[in-house]
């Protein structure tokens, strides 16, 4: 008798459920770990890929796929005058979310649009969810310079918007022939512009 108390109450909670999410209830599930920025970012040039006040936060999401796909869920970890201090920074992301292939996306949103822009630092880790886990542990590194050519990405982005390949330029050349070599001049927020124009 108490048994088929507990089974006729059981299925009432999941036929609310259901009525409630058209779904079945997910078991929780989501990522967790720790972000370390090593940006040194400090949006001292007006105009993209930040905004120029010097002010920004980082921001963590949950992707469903590669980065570049649907976001379902995000947090602010931390907010304040750039760059923002090293960290580490904890977050939990999830509760819910269905079996599959995430990325976890972490990056300091400049210009506060919610969007990791291109010249904006970030870092990601590709991550996968399987039954009801929760994956911890998770580190994340927020790096400048993604592409590894010695040039901050925000600077390459911000002086190289407007050319076919804005990260294609090398620390090496001298993109605006000012006898200054771009990894020499990266940072700085003075330019020629004779290389974008
Ligand atoms: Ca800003
Ligand atoms: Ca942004
Ligand atoms: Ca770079
Ligand atoms: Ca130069």
């Amino acid at each position: 008798m108490k048994n088929k108390a507990l089974r006729v109450g059981l299925a009432v909670w999941v036929a609310a459920m259901v009525w409630q999410n058209g779904v079945m209830p997910a078991a929780a599930q989501g990522f967790s770990g720790s972000i370390f920025n090593s940006s040194e970012w400090r949006e001292n040039i007006s105009g993209p890929p930040g905004d120029g006040d010097g002010q920004g936060r980082i921001v963590v999401a949950a992707i469903a796929g590669d980065r570049f796909g649907l976001v379902v869920d995000a947090i602010v970890v931390t907010n304040g005058a750039l760059p923002l201090a090293y960290g580490p920074y904890g977050y939990a992301l999830g509760a819910g979310l269905p079996p599959g292939d995430y990325t976890v996306l972490a990056w300091v949103d400049g210009n506060t649009n919610g969007v990791c822009d291109a010249g904006e630092p970030y870092g990601s880790v590709a991550g996968k969810l399987t039954g009801s886990n929760i994956v911890s542990g998770i580190a994340i590194s927020l790096l400048d310079d993604n592409d590894s050519d010695g040039l901050p990405d925000w600077w390459e982005y911000h002086w190289f918007q407007f050319t076919p390949k804005p990260f294609g330029a090398g620390g090496d050349e001298d993109s605006d022939e000012d006898g200054l070599l771009n990894k020499d001049e990266a940072g700085s927020v003075s330019w020629s512009l004779r290389c974008v124009i």
